[in-house]
């Protein structure tokens, strides 16, 4: 019942979708997009509390069909996942008190896209002690981007995270013009054997070569998601990828749709021709909804055949009748980087002799269970050649490379593998310019995808001082090595 992706060929994420062939679209916005209107000064906002307790709860989602299972979460119901939303300007306080069973051992909170102070960032050892279980932690900053953002462990992160533990965390104040609905989609596969039970979340067979596959995909929990949506509505979609491993290819079936943001951050809106949406990855679209009574599809064409993600139904009286020319988001207060004065810095995604290797062990392998680390102790992958050393974060390796505060370097990504890693870096964003691949719409994205073999080249601005990780957000690469950090100083 495994759902593996294929071969097919297909646009790849990135491709300039500037052809005015998408379903009710008309606009050439894309081909000579005017600039974004810019958030402004950050507002003084509320102080909102959060109660984080990271525990196993026993849950019910609709994707289960009918069984529970024993998640870990961090806040409790049957609701997955759960959502915190606040204005751009609040200062969010939270407090995580860690509940979960001393197997599960200790953690920590990354908040995934958030460029707040390298203290509050959550990487255990990195940035803060460990939170062993009966203790509690506090975080405390105020996010200065808009947009929609994740938070989780960084600790055992493929067992707590196939198992739940993770929240989103969206961040208002982002819209020109209302649009007329604000829906977020929460893509997750569980992997869920034959007899009921979770199966192994790393396996070498997953970690060496693309991952360990859910068995049950599911969007907000649900395997048969429906929206109802306003007739003929501009209404956004909030897509988040917090799958450990699949890297579904996103489309819209059915009805206009344009990309409005990336990671968070706007872009100007160009149609939505198809995107591949890696883990830890974020796509706001903007979906003019069907008629009333009319159905809509969200599908992932990486497979056979296209996967219905969610049915999207039009309800009541039609919203706008005009041609679909989606409203843009607000930019966010990013530093552009001096492509000029850049300093070069070159990141090479590759395995290690090992990985190379285990790529040879025969499918049915028995998996060890997990030590008590936050890392397993196999090293499959590495950046630069060095793979993260054994034994979990609390023996640092050096840093990748030590930038110079306030200069903007170039780096050149470089996947030398066959298989796909989506690229993640702490408290930064990437300026994503150019592939040896494929086109790419210019953006911004604290998580950009490396297609095999694939050279890509970004820009960063190092303003925000501290040791940041950089990793693969596959889990099981990065727990295998496909892991480092860069100081900023
Ligand atoms: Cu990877």
């Amino acid at each position: 019942m495994t759902l593996r992706p294929t071969r097919r060929t297909v646009a790849l994420g990135g491709l300039a979708g500037v052809t005015a062939t998408v379903l009710g679209w008309r606009s050439t916005r894309a081909a000579a997009p005017a600039p974004l209107a810019r958030v402004g000064a950050l507002p003084v906002g509320r102080e909102v509390p959060l109660s984080l307790v990271a525990a196993e709860r026993t849950v019910a989602l609709p994707a289960f069909g009918g069984r529970s299972m024993r998640l870990m979460t961090f806040l409790g119901g049957d609701r997955f996942p759960h959502v915190v939303r606040i204005r751009r300007g609040d200062t969010l306080v939270t407090t995580l008190d860690n509940r979960l069973p001393a197997w599960a051992e200790e953690m920590s909170v990354h908040w995934h896209g958030l460029r707040i102070p390298n203290a509050e960032d959550g990487v255990p050892y990195l940035t803060q002690k460990p939170v062993p279980p009966g203790e509690r932690y506090g975080y405390r900053f105020t996010p200065p981007d808009t947009g929609t953002f994740w938070f989780h462990t960084h600790c055992n992160t493929a067992e707590t995270l196939g198992r739940g533990l993770l929240g989103v965390l969206i961040v208002e104040g982002d819209e020109t013009v209302p649009y007329d609905a604000d829906v977020l989609v929460c893509l997750k596969d569980w992997r869920i054997g034959e007899d009921g039970a979770f199966l192994p979340f790393l396996t070498d067979e997953g970690a060496a070569r693309a991952g360990s596959f859910g068995t049950v995909r599911s969007a907000n929990g649900a395997a048969a998601l429906r929206i109802d949506l306003p007739a003929h509505g501009d209404c956004r979609l909030r897509l988040i990828n917090v799958d450990p491993t699949r890297i579904p290819e996103i489309g819209v079936e059915g009805a206009g749709a344009a990309i409005v943001a990336i990671d968070g951050v706007a872009v100007p809106p160009f149609p939505l021709k198809s995107w591949r949406l890696g883990p830890a990855m974020r796509l706001d679209l903007v979906v003019r909804a069907p008629a009333d009574g009319g159905e809509a599809r969200l599908v992932d064409y990486h497979a056979p055949q296209p996967v219905t993600l969610a049915t999207l139904s039009g309800t009541g009286e039609a919203r706008r009748t005009g041609a679909f020319d989606p409203a843009p988001l607000l930019m966010a207060d990013l530093a552009e980087p001096d492509l000029l004065n850049a300093l070069p810095l070159g990141f090479t995604f590759g395995a290690t002799a090992t990985g190379a290797s285990v790529a040879e062990i025969a499918d049915d392998t028995e998996t060890p269970p997990l030590g008590p680390l936050c890392v397993t102790d196999r090293s499959f992958w590495a950046i630069n050649r060095e793979p993260w050393p054994d034994g979990g974060h609390a023996r640092l390796p050096p840093p990748l490379a030590v930038l110079e505060r306030g200069r903007t370097y170039r780096l050149t990504l470089h996947n030398v593998t066959p298989h796909p890693h989506p690229i993640h870096i702490h408290g930064h964003f990437f300026r994503v310019l150019s592939s040896s691949r494929r086109e790419i719409v210019p953006h911004w994205a604290d998580t950009v995808l490396l297609t095999p073999k694939e050279r890509l080249e970004v820009a960063l601005v190092a303003d925000n001082p501290g040791d940041w990780m950089l990793h693969c957000h596959i889990i099981e690469h990065q727990e295998t090595g496909m892991m480092g950090y860069v100081r900023v100083t």
